[in-house]
C-alpha cells in the first residue's frame, strides 16, 4: 500500500464526495482525511477521517497537515461561476487564498504534491470557441474564470520557482449523482435528472442551444487519478491541462433523457447564468493531455445519461 497521507479540502462538494471514496480505495480509509467547512455525505463521513476547516484559516490547515502527517492535498474548495458572481469578494478571496495557502505549504517543505483544479472557465469571448486549444486567447470575464487563469498562472510559478509538484485539470461541466453541483452554470445538466425523476419536467436556465463541454464524473475521477499518478517527468504542462469528455446543449440532453422518461418535457427561460454559458467554448481539444499522459474519456452523452438514470433511479425509488 501507498504510505502517502492524502488531505481533501472541500471534500463535501460535488467531485470531493467521488474523490474521496476512490482515494480511500488506492491508499486506504486512514490515509485519506477529508476536511471542508460542512460536513460531508454519510459515506465519507463514516469511512474515514474527517476534519472541519475553513481554508481561509491558515494555522488550523497547518495543524491539521501535522497532525495527520500529510503528504499531498487535493484542494477543492472554490466558490464556482454563479456563486462568486453573487459575492465577488468572497469569490476571490476563497478561490485565491485557499490555493496560495496550499501552495506555501508545499514551498516550506510540508507537503510533496497538490492538485487543484482549474475549469473551462479559465476561457472567455475572445477564445475560439470550437475544439479550444491548450494554449490560446484567455480573457476570462467572470470573477471564477479570472480567479482560475490567476491561480494557473500561480501553480506554473510555484513548479518553476520553487519545484513544486502540482498538477491541474481544466474540468468542464460535470455529471455525477452522488452529489449535488455547487452553484456553477453547468449545474442544469444535472438538475435535469433530478427533476425528471421527481416530476417529469424541468425549466432550464440556459437557452436549448447553449452547447457546453461536459464531462461524467467517473471520467473526471480517473482523469484526476492519471494525472496524479503519472510520473512527474509526464506532466509538462504545470499551469492546468485541458481534458474533454462531451460536448451537448440542453435540447440534446433533454432528447436523451426523454428515451429513458418518454413523457419527460424540458422547457427554457435563460437567466444570469446564459451570459456565464455564452462566453464558454462549446467544445474542447485535450491532444497534449493524450499524448502526455495517455488520457481518454470513457462516457458519452448517451453512455452517461443511460448510468445516471440507473444510479438515481434506485435512489428515487
Ligand atoms: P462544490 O461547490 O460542490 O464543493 C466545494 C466544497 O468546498 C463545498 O463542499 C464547500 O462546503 C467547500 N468550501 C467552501 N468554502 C470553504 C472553506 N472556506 N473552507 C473549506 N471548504 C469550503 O464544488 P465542486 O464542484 O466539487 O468543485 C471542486 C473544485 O473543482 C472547484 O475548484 C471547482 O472550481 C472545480 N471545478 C468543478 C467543476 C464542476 O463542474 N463541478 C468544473 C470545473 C472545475
Ligand atoms: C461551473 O459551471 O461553474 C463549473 C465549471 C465548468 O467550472 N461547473
Amino acid at each position: 500500500m501507498n504510505k502517502d497521507t492524502v488531505l481533501i479540502i472541500g471534500a463535501s462538494g460535488q467531485i470531493g464526495t467521488d474523490l474521496t471514496m476512490n482515494l480511500r480505495a488506492i491508499y486506504g480509509d486512514a490515509h485519506v482525511v477529508a476536511s471542508d467547512i460542512k460536513s460531508a455525505a454519510p459515506e465519507v463521513m463514516e469511512t474515514g477521517p474527517f476534519e472541519q476547516l475553513d481554508i481561509m484559516d491558515e494555522a488550523r490547515l497547518h495543524e491539521i497537515v501535522d497532525k495527520h502527517k500529510v503528504t499531498q492535498i487535493y484542494l477543492l474548495a472554490a466558490l464556482l461561476s454563479a456563486t462568486a458572481e453573487k459575492n465577488i469578494e468572497l469569490g476571490w478571496n476563497l478561490n485565491m487564498r485557499s490555493l496560495s495557502h496550499v501552495l506555501d505549504l508545499a514551498r516550506v517543505g510540508k507537503i510533496k504534491k497538490v492538485y487543484w483544479p482549474s475549469s473551462i472557465a479559465v476561457f472567455g469571448p475572445s477564445t475560439p470557441s470550437i475544439n479550444t486549444p491548450q494554449y490560446t486567447v484567455m480573457e476570462p470575464n467572470t470573477v471564477y474564470g479570472i480567479s482560475k487563469q490567476a491561480g494557473e498562472r500561480w501553480c506554473e510559478y510555484y513548479n518553476q520557482k520553487f519545484g513544486i509538484d502540482v498538477r491541474s485539470i481544466r474540468y468542464p461541466g460535470l455529471i455525477s449523482w452522488k452529489a449535488q453541483p455547487g452553484g456553477g452554470t453547468t449545474d442544469y445538466a444535472v438538475h435535469i435528472f433530478h427533476e425528471a425523476l421527481k416530476s417529469g419536467k424541468y425549466e432550464s436556465f440556459l437557452s436549448e442551444k447553449t452547447t457546453l463541454p461536459m464531462m461524467y464524473m467517473p471520467d473526471a475521477i480517473r482523469a484526476t487519478l492519471e494525472l496524479m499518478e503519472a510520473p512527474a517527468e509526464k506532466i509538462k504542462i504545470r499551469s492546468s491541462y485541458n481534458v474533454a469528455g462531451t460536448s451537448f446543449s440542453p435540447e440534446e440532453i433533454a432528447a436523451e433523457v426523454k428515451k429513458h422518461i418518454p413523457h419527460f418535457e424540458m422547457t427554457y427561460k435563460s437567466d444570469e447564468r446564459q451570459a456565464i454559458a455564452d462566453s464558454w467554448p462549446q467544445s474542447i481539444n485535450d491532444n497534449l493531455a493524450r499524448e502526455h499522459w495517455d488520457w481518454k474519456h470513457e462516457y458519452d452523452l448517451a453512455t452517461m445519461v443511460e448510468d445516471m438514470m440507473q444510479n438515481l433511479k434506485k435512489q428515487y425509488k
